[in-house]
């Protein structure tokens, strides 16, 4: 089992590499601005977790650059657990005004930032 997962786990990596999306172009001063907000967050993930490579997929279409954290080293495993709650990734780890929150499933954090950062109105 433990073969098979780590044999489908590579597999993922390689499709990942293989057909990256292309990352969105913006103009400078937009791009600079989308990174600065980005470092209210942090991405607690797996290299080979599916979930993640979904989120990654989205963060790198969107050209949204935003640290990763991997979540089976420590102290990020401990970070995670400890101030989300759970040891699940792919989690979002949310700083907006000193206040911090935890967002857990991919597709939650996927229409968050579609939605914060990248609608018309945002
Ligand atoms: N529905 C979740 C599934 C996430 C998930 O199952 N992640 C796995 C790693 S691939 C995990 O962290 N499992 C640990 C657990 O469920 O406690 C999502 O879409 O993010």
């Amino acid at each position: 089992m433990v073969v098979i997962r780590w044999i489908l786990g590579r597999l993922i990596l390689l499709f990942d590499f293989l057909f990256a999306p292309k990352r969105a172009k913006r103009a400078p001063e937009a791009q600079a601005k989308l990174d600065a907000a980005m470092s209210d967050y942090r991405l607690y993930q797996y290299a080979a977790c599916p979930f993640c490579v979904k989120v990654r997929r989205s963060l790198r279409r969107h050209n949204l650059n935003i640290e990763l954290r991997d979540a089976k080293q420590e102290p990020h495993r401990s970070e995670l657990e400890q101030g989300g709650g759970r040891l699940m990734v792919p989690c979002l780890r949310i700083e907006k005004a000193g206040e911090v929150t935890w967002m857990y499933e991919s597709s939650d954090i996927i229409a968050y930032l579609e939605q914060t950062h990248l609608s018309q109105a945002a």
